[in-house]
């Protein structure tokens, strides 16, 4: 460790004391998130058998809705990575390298919760700072918090880079790299990685010095354990290195030129090094040569800093902003026991209706397989699932009101269903499907002779008259003939009664058989035939 290292350690001590400080008076006069009407938070879930995973990547005092029934959750929270502060310096000393954003803080816990009702937890997501242009310090990350009941839990946001060459002196001459020192750790809560501190330019200030630039500070370690890897193997978070994921790894710092030639290897992603796995120094460059990269999205990373790329003054770049953090949650989903239940439990339906069509639509309140498992009138009937919570019956024959096929004939049909569930619970429900008439067929409310008679006189008129009870025209009949000049007459009339008639002289004397047929107007309306009347012709009575 040489001078200008030993003299950045000192300094961050000094700020790691203010921190706390400044930490401590936060905790004493923040005040409780009012969750009632928080949005819910945004997720995406994930399953494998019947474990649970839910990654939450933005959202600031959002809620989450503990499921029913789920006592036990692990969580990993991620603070946002501080920003890369940029390169160059004062008073025209632009070959100097920024610091590194130090990272998110990692916290990784399995927490018991009472949950008797709906309990939510409310939650932040904590933001990158952002990059700072060159000779500017960077921004913070800001914290990932929990909150259950009244209590938080935190991963604190890493600090911003600082810049470089703040004075003349050769330990100012480089950026420090951010820390993340605002919370005091503790069993499975880690202080992410710092951020490197950028390279100083050993030299007079204000020239192109050339031939004395150095290596940025590379970023501190992210975190892993068995756990995390689990979790985020599981949602596809965080940075994979060698079959690890890692979250809050500290940025590199900016490197400078040595000599007015190529740059030498810079601050790195920590990937096969000591370095975290924030971004590298911009500006710096990693081990393979290839210029370093930003922080991972949603790993906490911290933000590389700002380094020194060429020989011309010009060429001093600005910082990289940290990785925003993120939320884990795993959980055994409750075991399922309650069995499904139906939205409805009778139906009707017009007669008539195809067998290809949908008597009742059965719907459950879960996903279930719905079967007709008895009933007196179940045989006359098909069952089929259209979706996860849905089933379709029909008639196997079509239903004709007119002659119902029901027990009872009262075109009711009663049927027994039950549904089952993914876990085999099930729910036992029995429906009727009442089939309902329709005008489908035309009826005689009346035929009968003038003044209702029972015999008609020899060679003397009579009017015959009906009544259908649908628009139509009506053909009578004597013994099975049509009788001259009463085929099709039109029935008139409204509503539901419509009469024809038709003027008879019997021409044979004896018992007769008059008969009438209507045709219905409207189609699709069947035609009907009257009772028959028996009639008796008799000779005209002499007069006196
Ligand atoms: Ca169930
Ligand atoms: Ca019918
Ligand atoms: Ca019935
Ligand atoms: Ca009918």
């Amino acid at each position: 460790m040489n001078f200008q290292q030993t003299a950045l350690s000192y300094r961050a001590i000094l700020r790691l004391n203010k921190f706390l400080v400044f930490a401590f008076t936060l905790t004493l006069f923040s005040l409780p998130i009012n969750s009632a009407h928080a949005a819910a938070c945004t997720t995406s879930t994930f399953s494998a058998g019947s474990t649970q995973y839910v990654k939450i990547t933005s959202g600031s005092g959002c809620t989450w809705l503990i499921p029913s029934g789920v006592t036990s959750l692990d969580f990993v929270l991620v603070g946002g990575g501080g920003g890369g502060s940029g390169g160059g310096g004062t008073g025209g000393a632009y070959n100097l390298g920024g610091g590194g954003g130090g990272a998110g803080g990692v916290v990784r816990i399995s927490t018991s919760y009472s949950v008797v009702g709906n309990n939510n937890l409310t939650l932040t997501v904590g933001t990158g700072g952002s990059g700072s242009p060159v000779v500017t310090a960077a921004s913070p990350g800001t914290s990932t918090t929990l909150t259950y009941s009244s209590s938080t839990t935190t991963a604190s946001g890493g600090g911003g880079g600082t810049q470089a060459g703040l004075g003349n002196n050769q330990d100012q001459l480089s950026g420090d790299g951010g820390n993340n020192a605002d919370y005091l750790g503790g069993v499975n809560v880690w202080d992410g990685g710092g951020g490197g501190a950028g390279a100083g330019a050993v030299g007079v200030n204000g020239v192109d010095i050339g031939g004395q630039g150095g290596t940025g500070g590379v970023g501190g370690n992210g975190k892993t354990d068995a756990t995390i890897n689990a979790i985020a193997a599981a949602t596809s978070s965080g940075e994979l290195v060698s079959g690890n994921y890692y979250f809050g790894g500290g940025g590199g710092g900016g490197s400078t030129p040595n000599g007015n030639g190529n740059p030498p290897a810079g601050a790195n992603t920590g990937v096969g090094a000591l370095g975290g796995y924030g971004g590298g120094g911009y500006g710096g460059f990693q081990t393979n040569g290839a210029q370093a990269s930003a922080a991972l999205t949603n790993t906490g990373g911290g933000g590389g800093g700002g380094g020194w790329i060429s020989t011309a003054n010009d060429a001093a770049k600005a910082g990289k902003a940290g990785a925003d953090g993120i939320i884990l949650i795993r959980y055994i989903a409750a075991a399922d026991t309650t069995p499904p239940t139906f939205a409805s439990s009778s139906f009707s339906v017009a007669e008539n209706i195809a067998i290809t069509s949908t008597a009742a639509t059965i719907r459950t309140s879960e996903s279930a397989t719905v079967t007709i498992s008895s009933g007196i009138d179940s045989s006359q009937f098909t069952i089929a699932k259209s979706d996860t919570d849905t089933a379709i019956i029909k008639f196997k024959v079509s239903p004709d009101y007119e002659a119902p096929t029901d027990s009872g004939g009262n075109n009711v049909y009663d049927l027994t269903l039950t549904a089952t569930d993914a876990a085999g619970n099930a729910g036992v429900q029995a429906i009727t499907i009442t089939v309902t008439d329709v005008l489908d067929t035309s009826a005689f409310t009346g035929f009968q002779l003038a003044g209702s008679a029972v015999t008609a006189t020899y060679r003397s008129a009579v009017v015959i008259s009906a009544t259908i009870n649908v628009a139509g025209k009506v053909t009578f009949n004597l013994n099975g003939k049509v009788l001259p000049g009463c085929k099709n007459r039109l029935a008139t009339g409204s509503v539901s009664t419509f009469t024809a008639t038709c003027t008879w002289k019997p021409s044979n004397r004896g018992s007769v058989i008059l008969t009438a047929s209507s045709a219905p107007t409207t189609a699709g309306i069947s035609g009907s035939t009257a009772t028959p009347l028996n009639v008796r012709v008799i000779n005209r009575t002499i007069k006196r």
